[in-house]
């Protein structure tokens, strides 16, 4: 099992897409353990992103992700990490497949609907600074069926 961090953008939260994605994610089979709506702080903005610190559309991102309310979440399953990613599909909405999240509802690389942790160290992190307080312990009786 591995546990995911993913958040809802400004642009997906103002676009009423928030229902639409956690859909997705429950339907697939993973396991919500963490679910909160916040107005992300320049502070907290810029520690998560800190990794684009140097890239040149860094200061235009910190903008965006603190320009309105987002939605963090905490997904379980097993790759969780691989398997949401999968579900957001590629960073340039253009060129992000249909059926993923970008690929249908997004045009641009930068209001892009969507953040999924791309590896475990990531995740911990991302999880750490977004959920410090932990997440939700609980047994989805679902999985029963969802995994072999
Ligand atoms: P990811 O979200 O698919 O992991 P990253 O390369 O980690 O993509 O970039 C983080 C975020 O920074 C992207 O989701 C996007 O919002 C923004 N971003 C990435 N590249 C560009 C760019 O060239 N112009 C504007 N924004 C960008
Ligand atoms: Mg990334």
């Amino acid at each position: 099992m591995q546990t995911t961090f993913v958040m809802v953008k400004p642009d997906g939260v103002q676009r009423g897409l928030v229902g639409e994605i956690i859909n997705r994610f429950e339907q697939k089979g993973l396991r919500l353990v963490g679910l909160k709506q916040l107005l992300p702080s320049h502070e907290l903005a810029s520690r998560h992103y800190a990794v684009h610190s140097e890239r040149p559309f860094y200061e235009g991102l910190l903008k965006f992700i603190t320009s309105g309310p987002v939605v963090a979440m905490a997904w379980r399953g097993v790759d969780a990490i691989a398997v949401a990613r999968n579900i957001i599909g590629p960073t340039d909405g253009r060129e992000a497949s249909p059926g993923t999240i970008r690929g249908d509802y997004a045009m641009d690389i930068g209001h892009n609907i969507i953040h999924g942790s791309d590896a475990e160290e990531t995740a911990e992190f991302e999880l750490s600074l977004w959920f410090p307080d932990g997440l939700v312990e609980w047994t989805r009786s679902a999985e029963d069926w969802i995994y072999e």
